[in-house]
């Protein structure tokens, strides 16, 4: 298992820098997020992200994500050109090394959250959902007052896009889900790359749109329609256990044994209500993430995760759920949970040696495939790369 946070690029404002000086810290996923989705990623840009990456002696360990357009997710005529943009986009993250792809299949809305900063006694705060709120958003006129995502669109390209989906029912979505796959899968196999989806969240249907990955039975079929290593699941707690009758630990049995979980989401939420949460510290709620590393660890995975939200602790201010004070202890605990489960001492990173670091000027010449490898030797870092 090896530990990463997400990173949102030379814009956000938690530097890499500071990721890497959390202990045991692994690896980095990101992605390049400023671009549009359907449109195909340029492989120097991946490159240039690798290199600020491998800089602070971490591995880029995944793209989170390359985004599905919702012109394939609807089966529009362009899907044809945004699923061939997709898959050079892929092989462009392939040939940079990086051999991890997530994605996720929701129509027109990532997460959803009706607060994005619920103040808690403690005088932190904290992401929520609640579906009597988003009821009552919806009757006041439509989501273009949901926070977060909804301010990707203009309001009339969310209304247009809402109404795209009317007419569609979950086993259209489902097809189109097949069709990406049958495109998508074998272009993954031919570059040693994972796809790994990412579960709807909140695993229910919101805004009168249909959502499909919710549960076990949904996680079995998504596997079942393109029988390949290469097709497998971004694992997120958070958002599946939101949903009581998910029974968390045993699902990461289930498909860890399969070995078709690539990536993992660790985080808890709190459940308050029916269709109601808050997204609350890592150790505490209502779900065990004790029991979710052990489910992992004892099927023998052996890929990234990540602490995915935070509340936002100590004053900090910043993106929604990706502050670094409470993500950093959430990736504390569960580098604590993993190092208990294994009995193996997480492995020191550069820096952590106490050996001074100074890795010299970077350029684009003299940064290549074996960067990582040649700072963990110039800096006596010990044993093989981790992954
Ligand atoms: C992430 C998702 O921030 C988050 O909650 O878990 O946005 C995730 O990146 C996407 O759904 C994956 O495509
Ligand atoms: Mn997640």
């Amino acid at each position: 298992m090896i530990l990463t946070e997400r990173w949102f690029g030379p814009q956000d404002s938690v530097s890499l820098k500071h990721l890497a000086q959390i202990p045991s810290l692994g690896g980095i996923i990101t992605a390049l997020y400023e671009l549009v989705p359907g449109e195909p990623w340029p492989e120097d840009r991946l490159a240039r992200l690798r290199e600020l990456i491998e800089v602070q002696a971490l591995r880029f360990c995944g793209v989170e994500s390359i985004p599905v357009s919702e012109a394939i997710k609807l089966g529009l005529p362009e899907r044809d050109r945004h699923i061939d943009s997709y898959c050079s986009s892929m092989e462009a993250v392939a040939r940079v090394g990086v051999k991890l792809v997530c994605y996720n299949f929701m129509p027109v809305f990532d997460w959803t959250r009706t607060n994005l900063a619920e103040e808690l006694p403690d005088g932190s705060t904290a992401l929520s959902f609640s579906q009597a709120d988003l009821d009552t958003l919806e009757s006041a006129g439509g989501p273009e007052g949901l926070p977060g995502w909804a301010a990707r669109y203009s309001a009339g390209e969310l209304r247009a896009w809402m109404a795209a989906y009317k007419q569609m029912e979950p086993e259209n979505l489902w097809e189109n889900l097949a069709f990406f796959l049958s495109r998508v899968i074998p272009v993954a196999e031919a570059n040693g790359v994972k796809m790994a989806i990412h579960p709807d969240d909140p695993p229910w249907p919101i805004l009168g749109l249909p959502r499909i990955i919710t549960d076990s039975a949904a996680l079995r079929r998504v596997l079942a329609l393109a029988p390949s290593p290469a097709n497998g699941l971004a694992f997120c707690t958070g958002s599946l256990g939101a949903n009581p009758a998910n029974d968390i630990p045993e699902m990461i049995r289930e498909f860890a044994s399969q070995g078709r979980i690539h990536y993992a989401h660790l985080r808890n939420i709190l459940i308050r209500g029916p269709k109601s949460f808050l997204e609350s510290a890592h150790p505490s709620g209502s779900l065990n993430l004790a029991a979710a590393v052990r489910a992992l660890v004892d099927n023998g995975f052996s890929g990234p995760v990540r602490a995915d939200h935070g509340r936002m602790i100590w004053g900090e201010q910043g993106r929604p759920g990706y502050g670094l004070f409470d993500r950093a202890l959430g990736t504390m605990y569960i580098a604590g949970l993993r190092d208990a489960l294994t009995s193996k001492a997480a492995p020191r990173r550069l820096g952590e040696s106490g050996a001074p670091i100074q890795p010299g000027p970077v350029t684009a010449s003299n940064i290549s495939g074996s960067t990582f490898s040649g700072l963990r030797r110039n800096f006596g870092f010990p044993g093989p790369d981790p992954m």
